[in-house]
C-alpha cells in the first residue's frame, strides 16, 4: 500500500525547517506556532502583497510552496553586488507581517552574517568638515542603536552620513515606500503618521531628537510610518547597505547575547519569540556607576528601562508623598528597589506624564534601554502586567500619603 504525500507538504516541513535552523528558537513549539499562524495570516494577504510586489516590480511569495514565512529575511538580496552565487528565486522575500493585522510588530530576524560575505562592499564616505562632524556626533550622542558598536564601527557609521536640510511640510518617509535611509535628527520637529482603514492619523511625534527609518532596513518591509517635519531642520542620513552592514549585523549579536536573558523576563511573556527578538533588536545595553541618577523626577520621558544588573533605587520627593508641604526640608526616600530582570520607567509612557520618581544607581548598574517609540510599538501586548503594577503604585501612593497626612481608612468610622 503506497501512502500519498500530499502537494506541498515536503516544500512546507523543508521551509519550516530551514526557518528553524537559520533562527535557532529557544521554544520551539512556540516558533512552529507563530510561524505557521503567520504563514496562514499572508496566505489570506497574499492577494494584496502580489499586487504591491509586482507594482514594485518584486516577485510575489508562493504561499503554497510554503515559502512565505521568513524570519530569516534577505540574506541573500543585501550587499548583493558582490554576491555571485544569488539565486533568482531567492532574490527578494516578501515582509512577515501581514500589515493591516500586525502592523505594530513589524519584526523578523534581519539578518545573518554567516551566510554573508564579510565587509566586501565598498565602504560609503562623505567628507565632512570638522564642525560638520562635531555636530552629527553630537545627534548621534544618544542615539540607541548606535550605543552597542565599537569604536571603529561608530566611525564608519559617522563617515557614511551626510546632511539633509528639511523644510516644514516635507514628506521625509512615505508608509509603504521601500527603504533607503535612516535618519538621525539633528534639529526640528516630525510627526509620525499612520495609516489605518485608509484614513491616516498622527500617531507620535519626534521633538529635536531622536532617529527614524530603521525598521524598513532591518527587516526589509515597506515603511511602517510617514514621517512629515512640521519646522524647519536638519537630519543625518545613512544609507541602506551601511545600515545593513553595520547596525543589522550589530543586532545579529545582540540576539544571541540577549536571547536567554529576554526569554527570561516576565514582563515579555504575553510577547511570541520573534516579537522579543525584534525587543532585543531595539534595546541597548546603557552602563552607570554608583549614584549616577538614571531618571530624574518631573523630567519629560523619552525611555524605558530592564535591569540588566545591579540594583536601581527609586526615590520620591516627600513633597508628593505629604499633603502639608511647609515646615520640612524636602528629602528623597525610597519607594522601591528594582534587580535584574526587573523595570522601571513605564509609568511616564504609559500615562503621557512627567517622571513621577527617580531612579539612582546603587553601584554598578547596566540597564537595557529602550526609546518611546519602541515601547508602543512593540510592548502593547505586555500592557496588562505594566497596568496591574501601575495599579499597585497607586495604592502605595494613597497609602503612604494617607500614613503621612494622618489620616486612615478606620479614621472615617
Ligand atoms: P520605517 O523604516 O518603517 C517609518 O519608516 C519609521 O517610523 C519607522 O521605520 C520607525 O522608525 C518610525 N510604528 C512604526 N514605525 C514607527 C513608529 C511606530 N514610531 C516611529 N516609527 N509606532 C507604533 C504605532 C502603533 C509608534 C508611534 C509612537
Ligand atoms: P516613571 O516613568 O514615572 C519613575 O519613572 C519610575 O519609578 C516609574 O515610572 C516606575 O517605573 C518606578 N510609584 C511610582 N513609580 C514607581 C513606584 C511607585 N515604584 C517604582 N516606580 N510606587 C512604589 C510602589 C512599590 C508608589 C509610590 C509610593
Amino acid at each position: 500500500m503506497s501512502i500519498e504525500i500530499p502537494d506541498g507538504l515536503t516544500e512546507l516541513l523543508q521551509s519550516f525547517t530551514v526557518e528553524v535552523l537559520r533562527n535557532q528558537p529557544g521554544d520551539l513549539l512556540d516558533f512552529a506556532l507563530q510561524y505557521f499562524i503567520q504563514l496562514k495570516e499572508n496566505q489570506r494577504g497574499s492577494a494584496f502583497d502580489n499586487a504591491r510586489n509586482s507594482a514594485n516590480g518584486r516577485p510575489g511569495d508562493n504561499v503554497s510552496s510554503g515559502r512565505a514565512v521568513n524570519f530569516g529575511m534577505e540574506a541573500v538580496q543585501i550587499d548583493s553586488e558582490n554576491e555571485e552565487e544569488e539565486d533568482d528565486d531567492e532574490e527578494f522575500v516578501a515582509p512577515v507581517i501581514n500589515r493591516f493585522l500586525r502592523r505594530s510588530s513589524v519584526c523578523a530576524e534581519a539578518f545573518n552574517p554567516d551566510e554573508e560575505e564579510e565587509d566586501k562592499d565598498p565602504r560609503i564616505t562623505h567628507p565632512k568638515t570638522d564642525e560638520q562632524r562635531h555636530r552629527l556626533q553630537e545627534a548621534c550622542k544618544n542615539i540607541l542603536l548606535f550605543k552597542n558598536l565599537d569604536p571603529e564601527q561608530m566611525s564608519q557609521v559617522l563617515d557614511a552620513m551626510f546632511e539633509m536640510s528639511v523644510e516644514a511640510g516635507e514628506h521625509i518617509i512615505d508608509q509603504d515606500d521601500d527603504g533607503d535611509n535612516f535618519y538621525v535628527i539633528e534639529r526640528g520637529t516630525f510627526d509620525i503618521l499612520m495609516k489605518a482603514d485608509r484614513v491616516e492619523r498622527v500617531v507620535g511625534s519626534y521633538d529635536n531628537q531622536g532617529s527614524f527609518g530603521e525598521l524598513a532596513l532591518m527587516y526589509n518591509t515597506p515603511r511602517a510610518a510617514t514621517i512629515i517635519a512640521t519646522s524647519v531642520g536638519a537630519l543625518w542620513c545613512m544609507d541602506r547597505l551601511t545600515f545593513r552592514r553595520i547596525i543589522v549585523k550589530n543586532n545579529h549579536k545582540k540576539r544571541k547575547m540577549y536571547e536567554a536573558f529576554i526569554e527570561s523576563l516576565p514582563l515579555l511573556t504575553s510577547l511570541q519569540v520573534s516579537e522579543r527578538m525584534c525587543v532585543v533588536d531595539v534595546l541597548s545595553s546603557k552602563t552607570y556607576t554608583d549614584g549616577e541618577q538614571i531618571i530624574a523626577q518631573g523630567a519629560t520621558a523619552n525611555c524605558f528601562y530592564i535591569v540588566e544588573s545591579g540594583q536601581v533605587q527609586i526615590t520620591m520627593n516627600t513633597s508628593k508623598l505629604k499633603k502639608e508641604e511647609g515646615e520640612g526640608v524636602e528629602e528623597e526616600v525610597e519607594i522601591a528597589m528594582c534587580t535584574r530582570g526587573q523595570y522601571f520607567g513605564e509609568l511616564a509612557l504609559v500615562t503621557n506624564k512627567p517622571r513621577a520618581a527617580s531612579a539612582y544607581a546603587v553601584g554598578n548598574v547596566k540597564c537595557l534601554v529602550m526609546d518611546v517609540q519602541a515601547f508602543e510599538r512593540l510592548l502593547g501586548p505586555c500592557m496588562d502586567i505594566m497596568k496591574r503594577n501601575i495599579v499597585n503604585y497607586d495604592e502605595q501612593l494613597a497609602a503612604l500619603f494617607r500614613s503621612n497626612t494622618g489620616i486612615h481608612d478606620n479614621d472615617t468610622a
